[in-house]
């Protein structure tokens, strides 16, 4: 074999390597761009009513992790909204299953709840929740890829979104929201 011939092996099969490697890419991307974005899309209210706050359920997955490791996340947006009647749709990308409570915020600020033995903190001052996978109102948990939502009229105040899945409020899974 001469030295040219080898070298052109050697550069015709990185190319391949190339070429391979970013197909894999492209593969990957595509399969992870159609499966939430097609799911959800064909889950939520069909006539909202009123403002819309559109709430992210997140997490990093691994339900094995414990109650001290989870990282669980809940994104609001707007955060700010006027008096009057406002949907809130929570849509749950992470890999756990979530839920949206609205509650007065309490005296000391969002994520100050006690949470029980249980994981949970007190639900009765609950406002409006939205628990079901693909529906609206209270049910069992939304599914990952999946939304549920609930129309509420709050009147002036602050309060605070959160989830009650077991240890999810204690991990950091709330955000303020203040009508005005
Ligand atoms: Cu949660």
């Amino acid at each position: 074999m001469t030295r040219s011939l080898a070298r052109a092996l050697v550069t015709i099969g990185a190319l391949g390597v190339l070429v391979l490697s970013t197909l894999g890419v492209a593969v990957a991307t595509g399969h992870l761009g159609q499966g939430p974005t097609r799911s959800l899309a064909s889950c939520g209210p069909s006539h909202p009513r009123g403002q819309i706050v559109r709430v992210t359920l997140s997490d990093r997955g691994g339900g094995m992790m414990g109650a001290n490791a989870m990282m669980v996340a809940l994104g609001v947006a707007p955060d700010v909204v006027g008096a009057g009647p406002v949907t809130f749709i929570a849509t749950n990308v992470g890999a756990l299953n979530h839920e949206l409570l609205i509650l007065p915020a309490p005296r000391y600020g969002v994520g100050t709840r006690p949470v029980a033995a249980t994981g949970k903190i007190d639900e009765s001052s609950s406002l409006g929740e939205a628990s079901t996978s693909c529906g609206e109102g209270r049910g069992n948990g939304i599914s990952p890829g999946t939304s549920s939502w609930v129309t509420l009229t709050l009147p002036r105040g602050n309060y605070e979104l959160l989830c009650d899945v077991p240890w999810h409020y204690a991990n950091g899974m709330f955000a303020p929201l203040s009508v005005h």
